[in-house]
């Protein structure tokens, strides 16, 4: 393990004012999103969607990595593969290694995320092929019952397990365990289930010594659920989230990269430019959304050819709303620093 590399790579995943798009849909959720706008999902067809995101002009500016899905990853743009393709524009690949969330034998509402097997083959494979950092998505549903400490503490177990497979072989693990924003439950209990997880998981990853230094928290914000009467603001949203984050995330993690979870893209963008506002975080809080990046684009182009121009405009705007936001406070917090270093020369 060269824990320079991982802390190199990780921190340019979270440089300022640019985050990840997660493009890394599984072949069943690629269909369920191309059938929307009327397209019938192929290898080829998926290329040609994610080609025109890719290729996008400028979008480099707002981009820092890519998460491609393993059928994209062997794929070629303009007699590039996919990875050196995006290398060559600045944006580093990454790749999605979970085998996706099934059944928790024993607890009908659960899932577990599966995919160890194999896995530190798949692993050097993949660093061959060009990625230099992976996914593993764990997904924890609120009900009435739920999340039981089962099904938290496997998922948390196969996320560090994961992580240090990763590391071993010098790959960034982006560990994202997903609170699902679907119920109904309020911005309170969303938090308690944040809380819960997140304390195990970084358990876990303690017990398996993952470097912290060399790894992303791909979380959910801590929000209200969707069929929740009582909707939090944007505010409420950003402080309930960075306050439940310091109690529980260790400040050597280099950054944040929030999940979208089936926000909308300006409440994504609102949200997270709200969490930036908020002071005393120590860890760079940036995005990597897969829908709220995508919606527009992907309604825009329609499976058109001739709507491919149009289409990276509207994904170049949303990237830019996003990443924007994340420059000037930036810029801001890094002002601020300065004058308090000034400060305290004076005052030593
Ligand atoms: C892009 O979707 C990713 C893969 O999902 P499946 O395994 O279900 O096909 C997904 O993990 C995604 O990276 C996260 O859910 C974040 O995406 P959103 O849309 O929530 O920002």
């Amino acid at each position: 393990m060269d824990i320079t590399i991982l802390k190199q790579t990780a921190q340019a995943l979270v440089a300022p004012g640019k985050g990840i798009l997660a493009a890394d849909e599984s072949t069943k959720t690629i269909a369920k999103r191309l059938e929307k706008i009327g397209v019938e999902s192929n290898p080829e067809i998926n290329l040609a969607y994610r080609k025109m995101l890719f290729t996008t002009p400028g979008i480099e500016q707002y981009l820092s990595g890519v998460i491609l899905y393993d059928e994209t990853i062997r794929q070629s743009i303009d007699s590039a593969s996919v990875p050196q393709y995006l290398a060559g524009k600045g944006i580093i690949p990454g790749i999605k290694v979970d085998k996706g969330a099934w059944l928790l034998p024993n607890f009908p509402e659960e899932k577990v995320t599966e995919g160890l097997d194999g896995l530190r083959d798949r692993l050097t494979e993949y660093k061959e092929i060009g990625a230099k950092f992976a996914k593993w998505r764990a997904v924890i549903t609120i009900g009435e019952e739920i999340p039981t400490d089962t099904c938290i503490e496997a998922n948390a177990e196969v996320l560090a397990r994961y992580a240090a497979l990763c590391q071993e072989q010098d790959i960034v693990p982006v560990v994202e365990p997903e609170v699902l924003m679907d119920a109904d439950n309020d911005l309170e209990r969303c938090k308690e289930v944040t809380t819960m997880t997140l304390k195990k998981v970084f358990e876990r990853l303690s017990a398996h010594k993952v470097v912290l230094e060399g790894m992303l928290l791909k979380p959910n914000m801590v929000i209200s659920g969707k069929k929740s009467p009582t909707q939090a603001s944007s505010q409420e949203v950003a402080e309930a989230t960075v306050k439940t984050f310091l109690e529980v995330v260790p400040g050597q993690v280099p950054g944040i990269v929030f999940l979208s979870g089936g926000q909308t893209p300006n409440q994504a963008t609102e949200n997270l430019a709200e969490i930036n506002k908020v002071p005393g975080s120590p860890w760079q809080m940036s995005f990597s959304y897969g829908r709220a990046l995508q919606d527009e684009a992907l309604t825009t182009w329609a499976g058109k050819e001739e709507n491919v121009r149009a289409a990276q405009q509207a994904f170049l705007e949303r990237a830019k709303k996003v990443g924007e936001s994340l420059a000037e406070y930036a810029r801001k917090a890094i002002k601020e620093q300065v004058k308090k270093d000034k400060k305290k020369k004076v005052n030593d």
